[in-house]
């Protein structure tokens, strides 16, 4: 019931802020408000992002804008997509602190909030993706992310009450909510203003998309877990581009779509964009063949991300159940110690979580060719001709994820099937 009032900064008004308002962040950034340097660095779709320097310190004050960024005004926002932002850091960072910037401040009303600094040589995932590099832990760090913060704020570690009550805290973020149910659930498959793609060479592709009852049945079928399915809170737009990394961190940023949601939603999203780094991989070689060691590490990722993450989830899982202390889903008194039935249900679980991954994987592989937001991965892709090849690949993908999931019983046949045979 808080009001955000909306006060945009820039770099002079933002220092105000910080020496009068903040005065302990003031001390930390150390000098006098004259020796700071503020920079806006925002590259993201939507929000203002600003590195403020001091002579001892520099964090990051990260401010929502009344609208969507990359189409600007006539496109209306709720600014209190901040404070969710905050709330979810905040949540995820007690869950698993080694990977989430530690928030210093939060301004509800200003609809902004401060968080650490993730300095150089930290890069987002997408670019180090797009040069051809590789994280060798990248999969073991996103999988201690993803198996602890659904496991930890889901029915499998929580009572009801507590459940139910940390569903309303996220039930309000429903403006972009919304806004994903329209961006990549509905559009994609219409004839909407906001899709684009590249044309001519896609234009078939694009048609086909709009014609294909069985995938609007896919899609629509995901889109209802998506509205209806409270199970876990979700980080809601878990793609490369809100990865940092250096050979030895990663750092989950940018949560303002969490809610509590489907898990396959964020399992989804990061499978998806490590298959869009896969297909562009040979749009960016500069001879053929150049990428292939880079290829064949983002499919031992993706490999390697839902096998770690299955185990390190069933772990939790048979954790809290022998403590005694298991989430209201799964009572002691059906599942105690030495009871057959909790293997059987965490194989049945896992099954549908995979199955759903998979699905919603395939529903962001598809926005991200023909709907309003695109990725650098294959925008970056100069020839119209090659990125489009890339493209078309990997829409075909996909389309199979969406409709023929089911064909698939483990995450290595997923990554068998990249490359079609013949
Ligand atoms: P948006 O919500 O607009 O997508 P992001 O949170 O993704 O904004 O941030 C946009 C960019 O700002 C990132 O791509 C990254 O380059 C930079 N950035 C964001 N948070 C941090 C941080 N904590 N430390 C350093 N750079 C950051
Ligand atoms: C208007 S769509 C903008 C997109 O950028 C955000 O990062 C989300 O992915 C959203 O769908
Ligand atoms: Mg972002
Ligand atoms: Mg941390
Ligand atoms: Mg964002």
């Amino acid at each position: 019931d808080v009001k955000p009032l909306f006060v945009g900064f820039n770099p002079e008004t933002l220092v105000d802020y910080i020496a009068t308002k903040t005065p302990d962040l003031a001390t930390r950034l150390g000098g006098k408000p004259t020796d700071w340097k503020v920079r806006e660095v925002g590259d993201g779709n939507l929000n203002l992002v600003f590195i403020v320097e001091g002579p001892q310190w520099t964090c990051v004050l990260k401010q929502s804008l009344p609208y969507v960024r990359c189409v600007g005004e006539s496109w209306p926002l709720t600014v209190d997509r901040s404070w969710f932002e905050a709330l979810a850091l905040k949540e995820e960072g007690r869950l698993v602190p080694q990977h989430v910037p530690e928030v210093y401040h939060v301004d509800r009303s200003r609809a902004l909030f401060v968080m650490r600094y993730l300095e150089p040589p930290h890069i987002i995932l997408r670019k180090g993706l797009i040069a051809g590099h590789v994280y060798p832990l990248l999969a073991d760090h996103v999988s201690t992310f993803l198996a602890r913060t659904l496991f930890s704020t889901s029915l499998l570690a929580l009572d009801t009450a507590q459940h139910k009550a940390a569903v309303a805290k996220f039930v309000v973020n429903v403006e972009l909510c919304r806004l994903t149910e329209q961006v990549i659930f509905t559009e994609p498959y219409a004839q909407a203003a906001n899709n684009h793609w590249t044309s001519p060479q896609l234009d078939a592709e694009a048609a086909a998309l709009r014609s294909d009852v069985p995938l609007k049945v896919a899609i629509t079928a995901l889109k209802k877990k998506f509205t209806e399915q409270a199970e876990a809170l979700v980080h809601g737009d878990l793609h490369t581009g809100s990865i940092m990394v250096t050979d030895t961190s990663t750092q989950m940023i940018d949560p303002e779509f969490a809610f509590y949601g489907p898990m396959g939603f964020d399992i989804g999203a990061f499978l998806a964009n490590l298959i869009l780094a896969y297909y562009s991989q040979d749009g960016h070689a500069t001879s053929p063949g150049a990428r292939n060691d880079c290829k064949y590490w983002i499919a031992k990722t993706i490999i390697e991300t839902w096998a770690l993450f299955a185990e390190k989830f069933v772990d939790l899982w048979s954790k809290f159940v022998s403590l005694e202390s298991p989430g209201d889903l799964t009572p002691t008194l059906l599942f105690g110690t030495g009871d057959r039935t909790l293997a059987e249900y965490q194989k049945a679980f896992l099954g549908d979580l995979f199955q759903d991954s998979l699905g919603f994987a395939g529903a962001k592989i598809v926005r991200r060719i023909v709907g309003i937001a695109h990725v650098e991965d294959l925008e970056s892709i100069a020839d119209p001709d090659v990125r489009a090849s890339c493209e078309k690949k990997a829409l075909a993908f996909g389309k199979v994820l969406l409709k023929e999931r089911s064909q698939f019983e483990s995450i290595q046949q997923v990554v068998k099937a990249l490359e079609p045979k013949g």
